[in-house]
């Protein structure tokens, strides 16, 4: 058997259509035009790449976006300042602070600097734990990306056994709360793996759906996991060049030898990275209706 492939391009194209004719309408019929600024600290290439695809997301769909780009040496106050600039900014409805940040920044005091109404990233503790209550706030964007790929390719996760890899802030933790919420999309039974855990395999083994999150590559390979599980692939490894410059990525999943045993599988790239940007578009759109009163 070989994997039905979940993909994340054609999943994020669907969607983006939805909220193009969702902005359209905000701007010609209530003249609020959603508006994101994304603030990238320092030069590094996955991130540049990130935020600029971010942009050109925005642009596309007719939301505004303003891309800030400031050097590595930028102070923990001028980085705070400027948060705070565009938390006043009335045509700005959504901030992202692109992570990670430079060592010198403390990256909790910057995102809990932003205004959580303006927190399309999800990640400012007021979101975080209205997440954790099960009530209406901003999803983190790859964890809920996870759960739209999942839905949207029609698995069914009540009583489902989900194991997550990875525990980071950002997407374990996040995926494995989102995956327990008593609502359509949730109700699984859930085990959370990280670098302590003693035996991994005895526990993928076991997952209906295994969602991974480790950063590392093709760390999880066919003997893993059961026969017809459905697997989303979070990785996104730069693991060389090619002649042309371009990065080679990997996922942590060995999709090569992993779909012959799945029953679906998400891609690398194409899969849950598309769905990431295209959730923060779907945030901004959400910040925007709500800031103009009309959500
Ligand atoms: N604040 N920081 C903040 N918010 C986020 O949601 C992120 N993340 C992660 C890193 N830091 C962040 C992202 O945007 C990871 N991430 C992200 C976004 C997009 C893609 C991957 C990670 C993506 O589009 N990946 C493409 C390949 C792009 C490439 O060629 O590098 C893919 O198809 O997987």
């Amino acid at each position: 058997m070989s994997a039905k492939i979940i993909s994340g391009t054609e999943t994020a194209k669907a969607i983006r259509e939805e909220l193009k004719v969702q902005v359209a309408e905000l701007t010609e019929k209530h003249k609020l035009i959603p508006g994101l600024v994304t603030i990238l600290v320092g030069e590094d290439p996955a991130s540049q790449s990130y935020v600029s695809a971010k942009n050109k997301t925005a642009h596309a769909l007719g939301i505004h976006s303003e891309q800030v780009t400031l050097p590595a040496e930028t102070s923990e106050e001028e980085l705070l300042a400027l948060v705070d600039k565009y938390n006043k900014a009335d045509n700005i409805h959504g901030i992202l602070v692109q992570l990670p940040l430079p060592k010198h920044i403390n990256e909790a005091k910057v995102l809990y600097t932003i205004d959580p109404n303006k927190d399309v990233d999800g990640f400012h503790p007021v979101n975080v734990g209205k997440m954790m209550l099960g009530e209406q706030c901003f999803l983190p964007c790859t964890p809920h990306g996870c759960l739209e790929l999942l839905q949207r390719a029609g698995v069914e996760t009540s009583g489902a056994e989900v194991v997550v890899v990875g525990r980071s802030n950002i997407v374990g933790k996040p995926v494995a709360n989102l995956m327990l919420q008593k609502r359509a999309g949730g109700n699984s039974t859930v085990t959370l793996c990280h670098t302590r855990t003693k035996d991994m395999s005895m526990h993928t083994k076991r997952a209906d759906i295994l969602v991974v999150a480790a950063g590392v590559a093709n760390m999880i390979t066919a003997d893993m996991v059961k026969e017809g599980v459905v697997v989303i692939d979070v990785g996104v490894n730069r693991i060389g060049m090619s002649e042309s410059g371009k990065a080679i990525l990997a996922g942590d999943v060995d999709f090569n030898s992993v779909k012959e045993k799945a029953s679906a599988i998400t891609p690398v790239p194409g899969g849950v990275g598309p769905m990431t940007i295209t959730m923060l578009m779907k945030n901004t759109v959400q910040a925007a209706k709500q800031l103009a009163g009309l959500a």
